[in-house]
C-alpha cells in the first residue's frame, strides 16, 4: 500500500480548521487528520504542502513510527508549534488508515477500552459570581460532572474565558480595525489587529479564591470544579493561588506558569496541595518529562494537535503512568473533530486517564468535519466504525473558506505586554 496524495483543506465553518486528507492507492481507503494551529493556521498548511507532503508520497501509510520519527528528526530543525501540528495532522490521518484498513476503531489499536466511558469536563463563565453560578448550575443540569469556571476580573477588560461556552473561551477574533476591548490599539495605526485585553494580577487574585468560596458555598461539595490561570502567573503568585483554594478543594489548577517555568513547579507544589495540571503550550515528552519526573504536576493536559499527534500522547501517557500523573488532553473548540476524536480513542486505551476538555460543535463544523465523540450523562463516546470514525466533506469545506484571525493579546495597565 502507498501514500497517494496528501490534501491539505482549510476552511472556516464559524472559524479556521486546517484538514489533512492522506489517500492510499488502495480504492476508497483514506484517513483523516487535523492540523489546526489556531491563529497560524496557513503556517501549518504551507509547511504541509510545501515541505511534508512532497515526502510522503509513494511512502506505506502503514509504518506510522518511521514516518514519525522521519517527520521530526529529519528536517534537522526540532519541533515547535508550526512543524508539531503539521506532524500531528498526518499521525492523525495515519492512524485513521491503519484503523480501517484493520476494520478495527483506533482504541483497540492503541490497546482496548480500560473504561466504559469517557469523563468530560466543559467550561463555565460570568461577569460576576452570579452569573457563573448560574452557568454552572446549567452545566450540571446538562450531565457534566466537572466544570471549569473563569469570571471577569474587576477592573480587568476582557478578561479570558468569562464569556462561557468552551467556544468562547478558545475564540479567535477576525481581524477589525480598532477591534479592542481596552481601547488600547496594539499598533495604533488602525490596520488589523488582534482585540487586547487588560489584565493586572493583583485583582485577579483577591477574586479567585472568593469566587470558589461563593460557589461551594452555593453549590455545595459535590460538584467537581476548576480554574484555567493561562500561564499568567509568576511562581510565587501561583503558589499563593494555589495555597488560597486548598479549602475549595479544585479539580485541578490548570497552566499556572508559562510553558518555560518547568522548574518554578516545585515552589507551587512545596506550598499547597491543590492538584496541578498543565501542559497545552508543550511541544513535545521532553517538555513533560521533567513535570513527571519529579511528581511536580498531578495531570498532564499537552493538546496532542500540537505535539506531534497520538504517536507522542500515548508515549507521553505512558511516562505519566510510570509516575502517578493522569492526562487530561487539552480539548478546545480551535481544534477540530477529528483531533478530539483522537483524545477520546487515546482516553480510552489508558490506565491513567484522568478527564477530558470537551466542546459542542455548530451546525456548520458537523456539516463539514462529521463524526465529533458524543457526550452524554458526563461522559464521551466515540464511534466504533474503523479509524477514528471522522470525515471531512469537501464540497461543504468550499463553501466556508478561510478568514484572518487572530487570538486576543493581553497587556497590564501601563501598556507593557503580558501572556494572553
Ligand atoms: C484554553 C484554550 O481550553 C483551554 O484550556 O486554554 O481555549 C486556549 O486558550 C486555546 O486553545 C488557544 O487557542
Ligand atoms: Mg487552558
Amino acid at each position: 500500500m502507498k501514500i497517494t496524495e496528501v490534501r491539505v483543506i482549510v476552511t472556516c465553518p464559524t472559524r479556521n480548521y486546517v484538514v489533512v486528507k492522506i489517500l492510499t492507492d488502495e480504492p476508497g481507503l483514506y484517513g483523516v487528520g487535523d492540523a489546526t494551529l489556531n491563529g497560524r493556521e496557513l503556517a501549518v498548511a504551507t509547511a504541509l504542502k510545501e515541505h511534508i507532503a512532497p515526502l510522503l508520497i509513494g511512502r506505506d501509510p502503514d509504518r506510522i513510527e518511521d514516518i514519525w520519527q522521519m517527520l521530526f528528526r529529519g528536517p534537522y530543525w526540532r519541533g515547535g508549534p508550526v512543524q508539531m501540528t503539521a506532524l500531528a495532522g498526518i499521525d492523525i490521518a495515519l492512524w485513521d488508515i491503519k484503523g480501517k484498513r484493520a476494520g478495527m476503531p483506533v482504541y483497540s489499536l492503541l490497546g482496548g477500552k480500560t473504561r466504559d466511558g469517557v469523563l468530560a469536563y466543559t467550561h463555565a463563565g460570568g461577569s460576576d459570581f452570579n452569573e457563573v453560578e448560574d452557568d454552572v448550575r446549567r452545566k450540571i443540569a446538562a450531565g457534566f460532572k466537572v466544570v471549569r469556571c473563569q469570571v471577569a476580573i474587576p477592573g480587568n477588560a476582557g478578561t479570558y474565558g468569562t464569556g462561557g461556552g468552551a467556544e468562547a473561551a478558545s475564540a479567535t477574533w477576525r481581524e477589525q480595525p480598532g477591534n479592542s476591548h481596552s481601547g488600547r490599539s496594539a499598533w495604533g495605526d488602525g490596520g488589523p489587529m488582534p482585540m487586547v485585553e487588560t489584565w493586572e494580577p493583583a485583582p485577579y487574585l483577591r477574586t479567585i479564591p472568593r469566587l470558589f468560596a461563593h460557589l461551594r458555598d452555593q453549590l455545595g461539595d459535590e460538584i467537581e470544579l476548576f480554574h484555567d490561570v493561562h500561564e499568567r502567573l509568576t511562581p510565587i503568585q501561583a503558589a499563593r493561588l494555589a495555597k488560597e483554594l486548598e479549602p475549595y478543594h479544585l479539580f485541578f489548577l490548570e497552566d499556572c506558569l508559562r510553558p518555560e517555568h518547568k522548574e518554578s513547579f516545585r515552589l507551587i507544589r512545596n506550598h499547597s496541595t491543590t492538584p496541578l495540571a498543565m501542559g497545552e503550550l508543550f511541544h513535545s515528552r521532553w517538555d513533560c518529562v521533567p513535570l513527571l519526573t519529579e511528581q511536580l504536576i498531578d495531570f498532564i493536559r499537552c493538546d496532542l494537535g500540537h505535539i506531534g499527534g497520538i504517536t507522542e500522547a500515548q508515549k507521553i501517557a505512558h511516562i505519566a503512568e510510570t509516575f502517578y500523573v493522569q492526562t487530561a488532553w487539552h480539548g478546545p473548540g480551535d481544534i477540530g473533530p477529528a483531533m478530539h476524536a483522537a483524545n477520546v480513542h487515546l482516553d480510552f486505551a489508558t490506565a491513567n486517564f484522568g478527564i477530558q476538555e470537551m466542546v459542542s460543535f455548530p451546525a456548520q463544523v458537523h456539516e463539514v468535519l462529521p463524526g465529533a465523540p458524543t457526550f452524554e450523562r458526563g461522559y464521551l463516546q466515540v464511534s466504533d466504525k474503523p479509524g477514528l470514525g471522522t470525515d471531512v466533506n469537501e464540497e461543504a469545506a468550499a463553501k466556508y473558506p478561510y478568514e484572518r484571525a487572530y487570538l486576543p493579546m493581553t497587556r497590564r495597565a501601563d501598556g507593557s505586554m503580558m501572556d494572553w
